[in-house]
């Protein structure tokens, strides 16, 4: 993530503070809808519960996903405002490595926001986009908002989607139509966090590094490995454990609120 500002380095909050300047920044260029400066805030608020860290079942959710992604016939990853901003490098990375071509799809769609976030692909390395206005385009019926339209080439012959921080309508209606849906969702209790087939409750920007390390890790793996790992994943478990894991969190700082002193630096809050 790379932002104009300069947060110094010591800063107990650098992290979250460079995360929020990328969505700004992001805002300003018009890649990040105005609602999507909301929806970062919810995430970080859920992002606050599960101790700003990747949990063991996020990890396993990781793995299963790629798993999925590099067994799919045709998988796609698709691109809204607020993935675009903070991950760009790692979701071109992550497509190179699963073969999986990025679509735009936004659920607020304007041209000049197509443009600001193609722009920032192809500086990140991108080469090909689809979902994109001068491409051929079909609509899923099944699908209620903007994002219904679809490239045939890619979310429309899919058979494994990535729809990262997705906003809740979609990951439904795409299970309808037979799609594998993996997400990335701060929220374990998001519609679309519980109808997925793989929920990764993590940060994207904790997330997406860490599917392009097992993507690297896993990409000569004999398909029937990929098959167990995916197999032995349940989603529901997965999801329960995150939840438990929050309420493990509230618990211990309930217990003791003066830890959030001493161990500023495994759960750290505003000042
Ligand atoms: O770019 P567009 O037009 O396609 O619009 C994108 C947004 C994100 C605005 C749109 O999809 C939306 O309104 O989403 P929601 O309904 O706010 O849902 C976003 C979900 O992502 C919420 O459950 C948040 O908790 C979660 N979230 C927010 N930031 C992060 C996150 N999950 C992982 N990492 C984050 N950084």
């Amino acid at each position: 993530m790379k932002v104009k500002i300069e947060v110094p380095s010591d800063h107990p909050r650098r992290v979250s503070l460079e995360t929020r300047e990328a969505i700004i920044e992001g805002h300003d260029s018009h890649v990040v809808a105005t609602a999507g400066l909301l929806a970062h805030g919810r995430g970080e608020a859920f992002d606050y519960l599960i101790g700003e860290k990747t949990t063991e079942p996020a990890e396993n959710a990781a793995r299963a996903a790629v798993a999925a992604m590099l067994l799919a016939k045709h998988p796609v990853i698709s691109v809204n405002g607020n993935a675009c901003a903070l991950v760009p490098d790692e979701l071109v990375e992550l497509a190179e490595l699963t073969k999986a071509p990025l679509e735009v799809n936004l659920f607020y769609y304007r041209k000049d926001r197509e443009d600001a976030i193609k722009d920032m692909l192809v500086k990140a390395g991108m080469n090909e986009l689809l979902g994109t206005h001068d491409r051929p385009s079909i609509t899923i019926p099944e699908l209620s908002s903007n994002r219904r339209k679809v490239d045939p080439e890619g979310i429309g012959s899919a058979d494994v989607v990535l729809v990262p921080l997705e906003d809740g309508d979609r990951t439904e209606d795409l299970k309808d139509i037979d799609k594998f849906v993996i997400t990335i969702d701060l929220n374990p209790m998001s519609r679309t966090a519980v109808y997925s087939d793989v929920t990764l409750v993590d940060n994207i920007i904790r997330a997406l590094p860490l599917m392009v390390k097992f993507a690297r890790e896993m990409k000569n793996h004999p398909r029937e490995e990929l098959r167990k790992i995916i197999d032995g994943f349940n989603n529901d478990e997965n999801l329960a454990m995150s939840v438990r894991i929050i309420m493990e969190h509230l618990d211990a700082i309930a217990n003791d609120v003066s830890s959030l002193r001493k161990k500023k630096n495994d759960f750290k809050v505003d000042e």
